[in-house]
């Protein structure tokens, strides 16, 4: 009889359903949404897709694809380096950041019914301290993941929402940010929206304060996360690897939950 592990027992769970993994993943293709800034800066190109071959001519027996798309496209991960507060650290690349920040245990909070009757919600820390009241104190090294069922939305139009005065979506209070990366050291920040930062944000004080903050302390972001809805507040664990790309500000990446059945 081999020795029992807490892998071994990790294995025998998920054989049994005693834990299930949830994809957090939104599918990649051409209708992707991707963040649209002000036309005086550079646009990130979406999803384009190109057959190389497909069991014909150009390759009888095998079918294979050529992609073209920005590092920050569907659900993807933010590196450190994507800011310029964030420039200077080490190993704050896609391909340099320790693969032990790529599995952390994930605090959710639900701001899905604030962001139904309010899409420019701001989760501020108070909001976070509340959370702690009831689930306890977010540990160092946590994902935090903010819950706002905006991944619900269908179509492109609905989930950028942009008006005359540009995106509106939820997302976090620069003191709220300040707080998790300076005060609970987390391992970083998710969300459902297009990026981790609210849709007005590029009108905070600092600009894009989720960004600047949580990059500028060493922290990660993901963005465009689905099925938030379908962790439980505490007692998920969440594997978000990126691909090595050398020098990469950030990836597209599946990204997987393991969750205890309740
Ligand atoms: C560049 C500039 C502003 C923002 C972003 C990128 C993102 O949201 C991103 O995907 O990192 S807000
Ligand atoms: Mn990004």
């Amino acid at each position: 009889m081999s020795k029992v592990t807490v892998l071994s027992l990790l294995v025998e769970e998920l054989k049994n359903g005693r834990i299930r993994v949830v994809d957090l993943t939104q599918p990649l293709g051409p209708d992707t949404p991707v963040i649209g800034l002000p036309p005086i800066f550079a646009q990130s190109p979406g999803l384009s897709m190109e057959v190389i071959s497909k069991y014909d001519d150009k390759g009888p027996a095998w079918y294979w694809n050529t992609i073209t798309l920005g590092e920050h496209t569907g659900t993807h991960f933010d590196a450190p380096v994507h800011w310029i507060t964030g420039k200077d650290f080490a190993s704050n690349t896609t391909d340099t950041i320790p693969v032990r920040q790529f599995v952390g245990a994930a605090c959710v909070i639900d701001c899905s019914k604030e962001t139904a009757v309010h899409e420019n919600f701001l989760l501020t820390r108070e909001h976070v301290q509340a959370w702690e009241g009831e689930h306890g104190r977010i540990q160092p090294g946590s994902w935090v993941l903010m819950r706002t069922d905006w991944s619900k939305r269908r179509g492109q139009e609905a989930f950028l929402n942009i008006k005359e005065d540009g995106p509106h979506s939820p997302g976090p209070h620069p003191d709220c940010v300040r707080f998790l990366a300076q005060e609970r050291d987390v391992l970083g920040f998710g969300v459902e929206t297009v990026g981790t930062d609210a849709g007005q944000a590029g009108g905070f004080d600092p600009p894009f304060p989720c960004h600047n903050i949580m990059h500028g302390n060493g922290k990660l972001g993901l963005a465009s996360l689905n099925n938030l809805d379908q962790l439980p507040a505490t007692g998920a664990v969440v594997i978000a690897a990126p691909l090595k790309i050398v020098n990469g500000s950030g990836s597209p990446l599946r990204v997987l939950a393991l969750v205890p059945e309740a």
